[in-house]
Parts: structure tokens; sequence; C-alpha cells
């Protein structure tokens, strides 16, 4: 049997709103994306994941769906989306589109019907439940975007239940009618000819049917990795993702690497991959009352250990999706690097960290350029997740003062990643000739597609060089991994073996010169060098500079 081809590949993320705007409404469009299938194409990569862009009123940027079969007419038609798919299996890339199942936009037909009453087709689409008799909501839990879970219904007089904004109300999957109506429209999709779904907090659709408390209220422990998680998930595989060979990428905000494999693991059926959330969590302050913006500085034994445990565990068990950017995280050069002195080290030094490691790695839009974190002052940002937290952490619990939980957002925001992309030096960025719906970086100027090309030490071409070598050598995909030197503050050193070949991928994770001695005894004295980011490295006589990365093949192991 063949592999599937998803192991081969490199996919990148597209947040459409953000990407790039042909029609002057300062918004992305599908039109903008066809226009840069070439750039991609250029770049090397095998498949694009779209955020989702379905008739939505905008509340959480598409994240709250009205209809899950029609184009938002701000992004295009239904038509172009049409296109656009045929046009990128054209080129050869393949369309993965984002399938949000635990929760639509409270515009939904089927919502707007349920909140009529208790005794129509579709009260029973989402979860409903009587208020206390003090008239509380039903149990503690609490929303991602700050406040309480359950929101009051006047015209039902019920509470129902959403993990997010009070305009995405959580589906009801105990409902088999709910769950056929999805898998219909997953085949729908696939008859447009979409190839996969990366899968929105897949792993919330089952909810406890107790709804006991949580241990501490307006948090959200009891409300992952629900009782009939599996079966739901395995059951959508056996009625859309297996027939109808569609791969699967599902969030999974809860899960660790030990428990990984029973998500992942192909004898299951369930999912292909899955993205975890346990590296992300490397620079928070453990179980602290200001949950994910507790914010400290980066802990690399832990980053190391952590992408470590994901490599091993899955092993012949599964397979890993790699990433470090999203759309719900910071650019990772701001956040773990430095993105002024060593921008284009720091960039390329992350990039070989995570391209070396076995698994499907994942681009994100402006990830291959080194676009950066902007600092924008509060007013000037959008995410609802950011303001509704604010409220909640600030005003209300006031457990952060305005400066502190301004310095954490400049660190961690989704926002961060959410700034139109960088194409060039024009006016916006050439994202838009009108006023873009969310402010450009400034630093535009000097940070943008045009120029990085231009450049001799080139993100882009890095990235190239990346992917080229994914498709060119089966080591990265089959080699086994070994950490070396776990227990090192600054170097991140791993390797790969395949039959007789070896490969070192040796980075210096920091500011300070590493002395070589330090690695020159884990290569064989024939080796040769791969791909390095500083060009003058041509021999193994001088120290490790700063972010410096090298991968080394080596002739005996
Ligand atoms: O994200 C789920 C999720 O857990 C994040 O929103 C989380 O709050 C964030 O990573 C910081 O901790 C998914 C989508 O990716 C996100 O954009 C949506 O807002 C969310 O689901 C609701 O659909
Ligand atoms: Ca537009």
């Amino acid at each position: 049997m063949t592999d599937k081809w998803w192991k081969d590949a490199v996919i990148y993320q597209i947040y459409p709103k953000s990407f790039n705007d042909t029609n002057g409404d300062g918004i992305g469009d599908i039109a903008g994306i066809k226009e840069k299938l070439p750039y991609l194409q250029n770049l090397g990569i095998d498949a694009i994941w779209i955020s989702p862009m379905y008739l939505s009123p905008q509340v959480d940027n598409g994240y709250d769906i009205t209809d899950y079969r029609l184009i938002d007419p701000m992004f295009g038609t239904n038509e172009e989306m049409y296109e656009l798919i045929e046009l990128a299996h054209e080129k050869g890339m393949r369309v993965i589109m984002d399938f949000v199942g635990n929760h639509t936009s409270d515009k939904c037909l089927w919502f707007e019907e349920s909140r009529k009453g208790k005794d129509n087709f579709f009260s029973d689409f989402y979860i409903w439940k009587d208020a206390k008799e003090d008239g509380s909501a039903p149990n503690n839990w609490g929303s991602s975007f700050g406040g309480s879970a359950w929101t009051w219904d006047e015209t039902r007089q019920q509470y129902y239940l959403h993990y997010y904004a009070a305009e995405q109300p959580d589906l009801n999957w105990e409902n088999e009618t709910v769950r056929s109506y999805i898998y219909d429209m997953l085949r729908f999709w696939k008859g447009k000819g979409v190839d996969g779904w990366r899968m929105d907090v897949i792993t919330s659709i089952s909810k406890n049917q107790d709804f006991p408390d949580n241990d501490r209220p307006l948090t959200t422990k009891n409300q992952q990795n629900g009782p009939r998680m599996h079966e739901f998930i395995h059951e959508m595989n056996q009625e859309v993702l297996t027939p109808f060979e569609m791969m699967t990428v599902g969030e999974s905000p809860a899960a660790k690497s030990h428990d990984a494999h029973l998500l992942v693991a192909p004898e299951r059926q369930e999912l292909d991959m899955i993205f975890t959330f346990e590296h992300m969590h490397v620079d928070r302050v453990p179980n602290d009352i200001n949950g994910r913006w507790a914010h400290q500085a980066l802990d690399l034994i832990m980053l190391k250990r952590v992408l470590s445990s994901w490599q091993e565990e899955l092993r012949n068990k599964g397979w890993n999706a790699l990433y470090f950017e999203n759309h719900d995280r910071a650019r990772v050069i701001s956040r773990w690097g430095n993105d002024k002195e060593y921008r284009y080290e720091c960039a390329t030094a992350f990039a070989t960290v995570l391209h070396g490691l076995q698994g499907t790695p994942y681009i994100y839009q402006g990830e291959e350029i080194g676009m950066t974190n902007p600092e924008f002052s509060l007013e000037e940002y959008q995410d609802i997740e950011l303001v509704g937290n604010y409220r909640q952490f600030v005003k209300e619990r006031q457990t952060m003062t305005h400066a502190e939980f301004l310095k954490a957002v400049h660190k961690l925001s989704r926002d961060n990643a959410r700034t139109p992309m960088q194409w060039d030096n024009s006016k916006n960025a050439g994202f838009t000739t009108a006023t873009p719906w969310f402010k450009v970086n400034p630093n535009y100027k000097t940070i943008n597609v045009d120029q990085d090309l231009k450049q001799k030490k080139s993100i882009f071409n890095y990235y190239k060089a990346l992917i080229t070598l994914r498709h060119d050598y089966s080591i990265l995909k089959n080699g086994t991994y070994e950490l070396l030197l776990p227990s090192h503050k600054e170097l991140f050193i791993y390797k790969r073996v395949e039959g007789e070949r070896a490969w070192l991928i040796v980075v210096n994770m920091s500011e300070t010169i590493q002395s070589i001695a330090q690695v020159t005894d884990f290569i064989t004295e024939k080796h040769t060098f791969i791909l390095v980011n500083y060009q003058n490295r041509k021999a193994l006589d001088d120290d490790i500079q700063p972010y410096e990365a090298i991968i080394i093949e080596q002739w005996e192991k």
C-alpha cells in the first residue's frame, strides 16, 4: 500500500481575511487567494488549509458559521470557491477546508428555530438547560472568551451552552440528526473537490451529560474530551472520511503525547493528525489564575521535552502535525526569539527545528517571511477573545492590571498573527488599496515578500529549501528521532536516522555563541552540510553563532 499523501506534504495555512484583497473593500478574498497561487507554488507547498469563509456574522472571524454550505459574499461566491479548488488542483496543490463542528453562529437557521421552543424539529439541535432554582446557570462552566459558558434565552426561557462566544451556541452531538446533517455537509464539499479537513476544537463535541462543575468557576477543565468523543469521531470517520478519502487534522487542546494515539492511530479510524497545544504552553505559568495570559519566558528544556515526547510517543503509532504558528498563536520569533537583531537567523532557526522533525509541517501565512507581532495599543486590537478576557481579568476579577494585560497581549494575543499579509512596501503592504479591516504592522516597509526575495538572506528561500529537502529525502519522513543534550539550555540538537543515512540537526536557540566542541563529538569525520543559515559555515572549526542552524549529513552512524 502506498503511503498517505499527507505524510510527504508541507501545508500552508491561509487566514483569508488577511491574505490578499482584490476588490478594494479592505478584506482578503477568494480572488486574492487565486492570484497568489503561483506564489505558493513557488514556495513549494503541497496543500493549502483555508480558515473559514462560510456565511458568517464574523463575531469570531468566521468561526461562527450561519450556513456551512455557503461562501460569505465578503469573500466571493460558491462558484469562485469551486474554481479555486480546481485551479489549486491544476497547480498540484490540495485544498483543506476548516470544519467548525462544535458550534454554529446564533444566526444559523437551526439555532433561530431551536430557540423558539421545546417542541420543534430543531429544539434539540443545541444544548438547553433550565436555570437553577435561584435563576443562575446550570453549572459553573466558563467560556474561552470570558464569563459563563451559559446564556439565558428570553424566548425559550432556558440557558444554552456555548464554549466560545454567546453568538456561538454549541451543537448537540447526542442528537443523531445533527450528526447526519454534518456528515452530509462534509460529503457536499467532497463533491466540490475538497481534499480534507482541519477540524476546529473537535475534542469538545461530546459533553459530559452530568454537566459536572469545574473545580474552579469559569474555567474549562471538564469541557474537553467528553465521554463519547471517540465514538462520534469514529462514526464520522466511517460515514465520511474513510469512504471519501478525506485527510483530517483535528484541533485537540487537551491531548497529551501519551494519549494522542487514541485519536490518530490508523487502526482506530478516527483522525489522521491532531494539533497539540502542549508545546504552546511552555511559556505559561502553570495553574495560574490568569490562565493563558500568565506569561513567562520560554523554557527551552521543556519545549525540547514536549516536542520530543510527541516524536517518541507517536513513532509507528500515529503521525504528528508540526506547527509553531497559526491564526490563534503569536509570531514565534517575537514570542520565543529575537525578532529585531536576529530576525533572519531566528526565523530560519525555528523553521529548522520544526521542519527537521517527523510529521507534517504547517506554515502559517507570513511565517515564511518572518512577520512579527505588532505592538498596538489595546484599542487597536479586535479579537473577541482579547476583548472578553480583558473584561474578565482586568475589569471584573482585577487579577491583572491594564499594563500587565497589554504586555501579555504583545506576546501572546491571537491578533498578533492576524495583521494583513505584507506583500510589498506600497501603501498597506500591497494587501489592499482601501482601509484594511485590521491595521497593518507598521514594519511592512522593511518586512515584506518583495523585500525578502531580494535579500541574500531570504527567509522565504530558506523555507523553500526546507520544503525541497522534505520532498527529496525520505529520512525526514521515516528517520528515527533522538534528542541529544536534553538538558542544554541553549542548544536544540537531534539526530534522525534512516538505514545508512544519518542527519544531525543542530540549532542554537539563543543569542549566545556556543562552543563547537559541544557537538563535534556527535559528528563523524566524514560529513557534509545539507543546509545552513550562516552562509560562511563550511567546516566545524568556528563556534556556533546566535540562532545558527545546521543540518549535517554523516556517512557513518
Ligand atoms: O480555537 C480553539 C481554542 O481553544 C482557541 O480559540 C484558544 O482560545 C486560543 O488558542 C488561545 O488559547 C478554535 C479556532 O482556531 C479559533 O480561532 C476559534 O476562535 C475557536 O476555535 C472557536 O471556534
Ligand atoms: Ca475583498
